[in-house]
């Protein structure tokens, strides 16, 4: 119990310190109760510095108590301060004069509305979109698409695989192309698809090529389909998206999966930019999925849609799609 004058005034200090904290409630009431009491020439700081005047074992027991309030008194007025916030908006902070700001929205990413624009011009035509899995087997990405193992055009497609230890044989796809195999080993024809979806290589980066990116996949298989087919059908595709006027080119180029292969570009400022490799579909990839290929022929097609809408919106460099800078995502 506490009998002497100064652990009463502890005591009394306590009471009142309590009781004025409980009555502060704006911020400026809680910093003029904090210097009264907690300051560096407050009511409790005095209470210290006379511990000096004290006998030995009352200086003990008052000082103990006034370090304890002490400890007390700042949680509790960090309590008070932190309510204060919360609850007192400080006057003239809000105005309800303003006029109301529209709060913002999300977009769809460039990516996709780009791949959206891609398919919808082929669904116009006819071609129905589909989506296959991004983590591959290697029987889709290179076996059914005659890469076998050993085939240098592997190399084309630097390949990122994944660990397991129950198997080898399991990737991040390349290129949209498995899909060709899946879709005709599940269906029979005609067929008229296209599939838009991401793929993975290892390889370094720069203004044109990054190590994920997406490609939208083009495949129809029927009887009599011919290479004008193909031919008339990416030209009616480079017209919808680059307008009646965009010079378009063929050349020759390889994929194992078709033959013959060719690659499209389009003019570009007097450059010509390539945009897509195309080509009938091999004979051995329709044997590989059970088709007849005496009866059935087709076409098909793998783009690149981040490298289209750098085309049409003039980005110079590929990387900007996936930095996720709002700067360049809000442009679109
Ligand atoms: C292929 O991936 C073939 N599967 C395309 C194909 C499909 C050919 C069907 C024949 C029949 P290629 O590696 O060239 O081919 O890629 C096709 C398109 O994907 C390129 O024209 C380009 O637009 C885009 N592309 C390829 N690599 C990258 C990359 N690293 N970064 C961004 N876009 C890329």
């Amino acid at each position: 119990m506490p009998t002497t004058q100064s652990s009463e005034s502890v005591e009394k200090l306590k009471a009142d310190a309590t009781r004025a904290l409980r009555a502060a409630d704006s911020a400026e009431q809680l910093e003029a109760w904090r210097v009264e009491y907690l300051g560096r020439k407050g009511r409790l700081t005095s209470v210290l510095r006379a511990l000096g005047s004290l006998e030995i074992k009352e200086r003990k027991a008052v000082g103990a108590a006034a370090n304890r309030l002490r400890t007390e008194l700042e949680s509790l007025f960090d309590e008070r301060l932190l309510q204060a916030k919360s609850n007192t908006a400080p006057a003239g902070s809000i105005d309800i004069t303003l006029p109301g700001r529209k709060s913002g929205s999300g977009g769809l990413h460039p990516s996709t509305q780009m791949i959206r624009e891609i398919t919808q011009a082929f669904n116009e035509m006819g071609f129905q979109t589909i989506e296959g899995p991004e983590i591959e087997l290697e029987r889709y990405n290179f076996d059914l698409l005659n890469i076998p193992a050993d085939h240098p055009a592997r190399d084309q497609w630097d390949t990122i695989w994944v660990d397991s230890d129950s198997r080898s044989d399991v990737l991040l796809r390349t290129h949209t192309s498995p899909m060709q195999a899946r879709v005709m080993e599940n269906t029979d024809p005609p067929i008229r698809v296209v599939v838009p979806g991401k793929c993975y290589r290892y390889e370094s980066t720069d203004a044109t090529h990054e190590w994920h990116f997406n490609q939208v996949e083009g495949l129809a298989v029927d009887e009599g389909i011919t290479f004008a087919d193909l031919k008339g059908t990416l030209y009616e595709f480079a017209r919808r998206i680059f307008g009646p006027s965009r010079k378009v080119r063929f050349r020759c180029d390889y994929f194992p999966f078709v033959e013959p292969g060719v690659e499209m570009s389009v003019d570009w400022n007097g450059e010509w930019i390539e945009i897509l490799g195309a080509g009938m579909v091999h004979p051995k990839v329709l044997k590989n999925v059970g088709y007849d290929s005496d009866k059935y022929t087709g076409f098909a097609f793998g783009m690149g849609p981040e490298r289209i809408s750098m085309l049409q919106n003039d980005i110079s460099d590929i990387r900007h799609f996936f930095r996720n800078d709002l700067r360049f995502l809000t442009q679109f």
